[in-house]
C-alpha cells in the first residue's frame, strides 16, 4: 500500500505552472489519449483541486477528501486543465470512481477551464451503486486547447471521500450510434382513450398488405378485432406503418392491449379518468414553477422548497432589480411570477401567451357548450389560495399577472407604460440548482413593444374574467392594459435584441403587428370600445390566414386574438367571417391529421420539427377543438381528442411526453430543480409536465451527440442535458392544460 500523499497543488498554483506534455500513447490506430496521468501510478500531478479539497495517492488511485456543507457541485472539485478538443471529433470519456460512504453523486464534466465555464459534456453518476466503471461517448461542439476535465463533488451535507482511477479522454473513437428503445411496434395512447371517442393506433411493420389485429382486455380475452390499413412510408418518422381503428369498441376498463403482427402494445385504459386527472395535473404544474414563494410540501409532497429570488442569500433576489448595463435609473420589485422553464428567468413575452392560454382554458369553460367551470373551481388545484372562493385556475394565473404588472415601466420615466421584456441572471447557471440557491445578479432587460402588448392583452383579458371576484383587481388590470396599449402606440417598433441570450433566452421577434392585433382584440372584447374595434378591423392580420402549420406560439400571437374574437361574445362587425376563418383553419389541420399515420395535426414544412413541437401539435388541436365549440360538428371534436394520442404515446418513439402518464413517459426534462437525474435528492418533474418534444434543430450538444441526422419525430431524447428537445416550459404546459380540459369535457 502506497503512502497517501496529502496536499495537491492549489488551483491557482497549477494555473501558473507550465505543464510538460507526456508522450501520447494511442490505444488504436487513430485513437489518442488527451489526458495526462489518468492512472495515478506514482503521482497525482497534473491534477488540481479546489482549495477545500485534499487529495493524494491511495492504492494507485487519486482519492480526494471532500468537505461537507458546500452549496453546489462545483464548490469542491478535482480536475485537469489545458486539454485539447477538436470540433466534430468523438471522444470516449471513461473513468473509475467510487465514493465512501456510497451513493454520492459526482458531476464529471468536460468544459471550458475559464469563464464563462461552458459545459460541453457532463454526466452525474451515483457512485458505488452499480459498479464503479463509467464510459461515455460524446462529440465535441468546439475547437479548443483550453478544455478542462473535472469531477465536481460539492453540495453534500457531510464530508465524503471520492476515489478516481483510469481517467481517460480518448479522441478519434467512432461515434456511438444511438438507437432509442422504442418498445413494442404497436403504438397507442398509453394514458387512455375516451369510451365514446376515437380510438386509433399505429403499427410499425415491414408488411405491405393488411394484417389482422386484436384488442385484448386485462384478462387477455380478445374483445374486438379487425384489419390494419397499410399507409406506406410515414414522412414524419421514415417508418413503414399501418393504422388501426378500433373506435367501434365501446367498453371501459384498464389494462387493454392491442395485438398485431406478433407485437403487443403497451397497456392502456378506456375511460374518462385520465383526462380528468390530466386537466388538474397540467394546471397544478404552475404552483411548483412559482418564484417568490416557498412551495409547501403538504400541497405538493416531494416538491417543497424555499422561496426563490426573494433577496435571501445566496439569491440576489428580485425585490430591487436594476436595468441591464445601466439602462435605467430605477430598480423594480419584480418578485413573484412563474419561472419560464428549466431556467430561473421570467419573461413577459412567454409569460403572456401562457397566461392567455390558462385564462382561455377558464373562459372556454364558461362559454363552450361542453364547458364545466366547476371542474376548475375553488379547491381544484390544491393551492395556498384554495378556499378563497375564487376558481383556483384564476388564483394561479393571478400569480403571473401580478408579476407582469410589476414589469411595467413606472410613471415619470421616459418609457412609462411599456413593459420590460424579461428579468434573469447575468450569466447562465449550471444544473442542478434550486431557485433559492442561484447566486447570480438579476437584471431587467430593455422594454419592448412585444412585451408591452403581451401585458396589454393579458391584463385586458384578466379585467373581464376577474371582475366577478375582485373588482378592484379587474380595474387595476384594465388601467395597466390601457396604459400599455398607449405606450405601445407611442413606441411601435422597439424590438428585443436577438443577441440578448446570455443568462436567459432571447425570445427574438422583429414584428409586433400580431401582438398589436391580439392586444386590440382583448381590449375590445373587454371594453367594447370603438377605438379598439377600429384597430382590429384595420389590422391586415384580421383577414389574413394566421393559422400556419407550426401553430401559434409566443412569437405568433395573432391566432390568440382571432380565437377570442370568434368565441367571446361581442358586437364586432363581420364576426361570422371571423368564426368562419377559424373553421377553415380547422379544416386544414383536420386534413393534416387525416394524412398523418400517427394522427397528429402537425406537418411542418420540410418535416422540420420546431422547438417545442409538442405544444405546436396541441395548439393546432386547440384550433380544431375551437371549431367544435363553434359548430358542434363531431369531426372536429374527434380530431382534437385524437391529437392527444400522439402526445400520450402514439408516436414513433412510443413515449408519452407527459410525465407520469402511460407506462413509459418523459421524466428527465431539462430543469434546474426537477433534476433527479443529476441529484437523487431532487424530484423528477411533477406528474403532468409536458416535454418540449422533437426539434429538428437539435441546438444542444447532448442532442447533437446522439441525434445527428435524425428524422422529424426522432429528434428527441429524454435526457436532462437536452434543453432543445426536452425542456419543460410554462407556454407548453398551457397548451396541454387547454387541450386536457377540452378532452376531459368530452368524456
Ligand atoms: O421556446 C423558445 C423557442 O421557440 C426559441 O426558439 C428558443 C430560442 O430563443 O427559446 C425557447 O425558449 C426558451 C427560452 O429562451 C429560455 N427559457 C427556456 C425556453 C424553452 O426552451
Amino acid at each position: 500500500m502506497k503512502r497517501r500523499r496529502t496536499a495537491l497543488l492549489s488551483l491557482a498554483a497549477l494555473l501558473a505552472t507550465a505543464l510538460t506534455a507526456l508522450p501520447a500513447g494511442p490505444a488504436g490506430a487513430d485513437e489518442a489519449e488527451q489526458l495526462r496521468n489518468g492512472t495515478f501510478d506514482t503521482t497525482t500531478e497534473p491534477w488540481w483541486t479546489t482549495g477545500n479539497v485534499t487529495a493524494g495517492l491511495s492504492d494507485g488511485r487519486l482519492c480526494a477528501d471532500v468537505p461537507g456543507g458546500t452549496a453546489d457541485r462545483w464548490d469542491a472539485a478535482v480536475g485537469q486543465n489545458d486539454v485539447t478538443l477538436v470540433k466534430g471529433e468523438s471522444y470516449r470519456f471513461s473513468f473509475k470512481a467510487s465514493g465512501s460512504p456510497q451513493d454520492h453523486v459526482v458531476r464529471a464534466i468536460v468544459g471550458l477551464q475559464t469563464a464563462p465555464y461552458d459545459t460541453w459534456y457532463e454526466v452525474s453518476p451515483q457512485l458505488s451503486v452499480s459498479g464503479d466503471t463509467y464510459a461515455y461517448t460524446f462529440t465535441s461542439p468546439v475547437d479548443t486547447t483550453q478544455a478542462q476535465v473535472a469531477f465536481q463533488a460539492g453540495g453534500a451535507a457531510d464530508p465524503w471521500r471520492l476515489c478516481l482511477d483510469d481517467v481517460s479522454l480518448l479522441g478519434g473513437v467512432p461515434p456511438e450510434v444511438y438507437r432509442p428503445d422504442t418498445g413494442p411496434r404497436v403504438r397507442v395512447n398509453q394514458a387512455g382513450y375516451l369510451p365514446a371517442g376515437p380510438k386509433n393506433a399505429t403499427l410499425v411493420t415491414d408488411a405491405t398488405t393488411r394484417l389482422p389485429w386484436r384488442l385484448r382486455n386485462a384478462a387477455g380475452k380478445a374483445v374486438a378485432h379487425g384489419w390494419t390499413v397499410p399507409r406506406g412510408t410515414d414522412a414524419s418518422s421514415g417508418q413503414n406503418v399501418h393504422t388501426i381503428d378500433f373506435g367501434a369498441f365501446r367498453g371501459r376498463g384498464t389494462g387493454y392491449t392491442l395485438v398485431a403482427d406478433g407485437e403487443t402494445s403497451r397497456p392502456f385504459a378506456v375511460g374518462t379518468g385520465a383526462y380528468e386527472q390530466l386537466r388538474l395535473d397540467s394546471l397544478k404544474y404552475y404552483y411548483t414553477q412559482r418564484s417568490g414563494i416557498a412551495i409547501r410540501d403538504d400541497l405538493r409532497p416531494g416538491y417543497g422548497r424555499p422561496a426563490g429570488h426573494v433577496n435571501t442569500a445566496p439569491n440576489q433576489g428580485d425585490a430591487d432589480v436594476p436595468c441591464q448595463s445601466g439602462g435605467c435609473d430605477y430598480t423594480l420589485d419584480v418578485t413573484g411570477g412563474w419561472y419560464d422553464a428549466g431556467d430561473h428567468g421570467k419573461y413577459v413575452v412567454n409569460g403572456g401567451i401562457s397566461t392567455w392560454e390558462l385564462l382561455s382554458t377558464y373562459e372556454r369553460s364558461l362559454l363552450a357548450r361542453t364547458g364545466e367551470p366547476g371542474r376548475l373551481g375553488d379547491g381544484s388545484l390544491a393551492l395556498p389560495e384554495s378556499g378563497n372562493k375564487v376558481p383556483d385556475i384564476l388564483d394561479e394565473s393571478r400569480w403571473e399577472l401580478e408579476f407582469l404588472l410589476k414589469m411595467q415601466v413606472p410613471d415619470g420615466q421616459p418609457l412609462a407604460g411599456m413593459a420590460h421584456s424579461k428579468v434573469h441572471d447575468a450569466q447562465w447557471t449550471g444544473l442542478p440548482l434550486l431557485p433559492s440557491d442561484d447566486p447570480q445578479k438579476r437584471e431587467l432587460h430593455a422594454p419592448t413593444t412585444q412585451a408591452t402588448l403581451n401585458l396589454a392583452a393579458t391584463a385586458a383579458q384578466a379585467a373581464r374574467l376577474y371582475r366577478p371576484y375582485d373588482r378592484a383587481f379587474a380595474a387595476r388590470a384594465l388601467t395597466a392594459a390601457r396604459k400599455a396599449w398607449t405606450a405601445a402606440l407611442a413606441h411601435p417598433e422597439v424590438y428585443p435584441d436577438p443577441n440578448d441570450g446570455t443568462g436567459g433566452g432571447a425570445y427574438p421577434d422583429d414584428n409586433a403587428s400580431d401582438e398589436f392585433y391580439w392586444a386590440a382584440a382583448e381590449l375590445y372584447l373587454t371594453t367594447g370600445e370603438k377605438q379598439f374595434a377600429g384597430h382590429v378591423l384595420s389590422s391586415p392580420l384580421h383577414t389574413a390566414d394566421v393559422f400556419g402549420p407550426l401553430g401559434f406560439d409566443w412569437g405568433r400571437t395573432a391566432a390568440a386574438g382571432r380565437l377570442d374574437l370568434a368565441t367571446v361574445p361581442s358586437r364586432l362587425p363581420g364576426r361570422d367571417q371571423v368564426r368562419r376563418s377559424v373553421i377553415k383553419a380547422a379544416d386544414r389541420y383536420l386534413a393534416t391529421a387525416g394524412a398523418q399515420p400517427y394522427g397528429m395535426p402537425y406537418a411542418p414544412e420540410g418535416n422540420l420539427y420546431d422547438w417545442g413541437s409538442n405544444a405546436q401539435v396541441l395548439n393546432n388541436a386547440h384550433v380544431i377543438a375551437t371549431a367544435y365549440d363553434l359548430t358542434g360538428a363531431a369531426k372536429y371534436r374527434d380530431a382534437a381528442v385524437q391529437s392527444m394520442d400522439y402526445v400520450l404515446g402514439r408516436n414513433a418513439l412510443n413515449i408519452s411526453y407527459v410525465t407520469g402518464y402511460g407506462e413509459v413517459s418523459s421524466h428527465h426534462q431539462h430543469s434546474r430543480w426537477y433534476a433527479h437525474e443529476l441529484d437523487p435528492n431532487l424530484p423528477d418533474p411533477p406528474r403532468g409536465t409536458l416535454a418540449g418534444g422533437p426539434n429538428s434543430g437539435i441546438q444542444d450538444p447532448y442532442a447533437q451527440s446522439r441525434l445527428k441526422g435524425c428524422t422529424g419525430q426522432f429528434c428527441y431524447i429524454d435526457d436532462i442535458q437536452s434543453w432543445s428537445t426536452n425542456e419543460t416550459a410554462v407556454n407548453w404546459n398551457a397548451a396541454l392544460a387547454w387541450m386536457a380540459s377540452f378532452a376531459a369535457d368530452q368524456g
